[in-house]
């Protein structure tokens, strides 16, 4: 039903079809013509609604573009500006740029290169051209500066929940910022922030995933897939329009001060709880076995004493002992 409606919206698309119309032409209700028109917004279909005019197909074409990204940023008041570019140092290095410019507006950086990709504590990401869904979110959410290292968490549920949307793989999560699958990274996030000891300024909220490679560099070949790799062939705007749906209902929730629904996700799709790994930190490395995580996103390890212990995300680096 929802690819009949699709190829309604196509033979219309010089303008809207109304709710009503599509409803009288498939024979269903009105109800669930809107529960497919989410579904194919879900999937990375751009798809205006107007009140009393009804449904319009906005762009078919899965190119990321300046004017395609302005489209798809449309719906979500945490984006109030958007710069795509054809390359760039960093889109997180950008994004903090930006925020340092001028002090009011979050938005979103896409760019289709970075030449200094970062991860996190240093190390470097691979951003070849056109080969992966490289941005960064500038937000100034209004939660202390404490709260600020979970939004982690919320965006590796939004973008495995999008990745599962767009395609059948299963996305395992490795706490508490990369995206795994079968046994290998597909996306990795780093936050980073300005805050003084009370006040938040600005969260930089920098994604890559990896969809087109095909091959990797020699040190990573072993840990990196893409989709495509996997056998997926996905845009990356439709894994962008499927995480701003998905990042954007788990942000308000999070804003709101209620993580349960963002850990539960995390409980689901974990492949760190219930696992032996080494705690990495700039002094040392030690092994522990990981038990749950906490309702503020933070880690609850039983170390080598046999005692538990909390490990909090920007500290520490979690590695698995047996791979991912
Ligand atoms: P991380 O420190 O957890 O992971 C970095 C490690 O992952 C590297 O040391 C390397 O072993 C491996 N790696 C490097 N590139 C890739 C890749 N393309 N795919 C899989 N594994 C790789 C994860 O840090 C955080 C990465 C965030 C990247 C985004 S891209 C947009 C934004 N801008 C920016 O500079 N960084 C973020």
């Amino acid at each position: 039903m929802k690819s009949k409606i699709l190829d309604l919206l196509q033979l219309n698309s010089e303008g809207y079809l109304s709710g009503e119309q599509i409803s009288d032409q498939l024979g269903i209700s009105r109800t669930a013509v809107w529960k497919h028109i989410k579904a194919l917004k879900n999937e990375g279909y751009i798809i205006d609604s107007v009140n009393n005019k009804g449904y319009k197909l906005l762009s078919d074409t899965d190119e990321l573009n300046s004017s395609s990204l302005k489209a798809l940023c449309n719906d979500f008041d945490f984006i109030q500006f958007i710069k795509f570019l054809d390359t760039v140092d960093s889109t997180n290095s950008e994004a903090k740029r930006i925020a340092m410019e001028e002090q009011v507006l979050e938005g979103l950086i896409v760019s289709s290169e970075q030449t200094k990709g970062k991860g996190r504590l240093g190390r470097q990401w691979e951003s070849e051209k056109e080969s992966g869904l490289w941005m960064s979110l500038l937000l100034r959410p209004k939660v202390k500066p404490e709260a600020a290292s979970s939004i982690t968490l919320v965006s590796a549920a939004a973008m495995a929940h999008a990745i599962e949307a767009c395609t059948s793989l299963n996305v395992g999560i490795k706490w508490p910022n990369d995206l795994i699958v079968n046994g290998k990274k597909i996306c990795g996030i780093l936050t980073e922030m300005s805050a003084e000891i009370n006040q938040l300024h600005y969260i930089v909220l920098g994604i890559g995933v990896n969809l087109g490679q095909m091959s990797f560099p020699v040190d990573i070949i072993d840990k990196a897939t893409s989709l495509k790799k996997e056998g997926v062939e996905v845009s990356g705007k439709k894994i962008l329009s499927a995480f701003l749906l998905a990042f954007s209902n788990f942000y308000s929730q999070y804003l709101e001060g209620d993580m349960s629904q963002i850990i539960s996700y995390h409980l689901a799709h974990s492949v760190t709880v219930g696992k032996k790994v080494q705690i990495i930190t700039p002094i040392e490395t030690r092994n522990a076995y990981v038990l749950d995580i906490n309702a503020d996103g933070s880690l609850l390890v039983e170390n080598e004493l046999g005692e538990n212990e909390v490990v909090f995300s920007g500290e520490v680096s979690v590695r698995g002992i047996n791979g991912y």
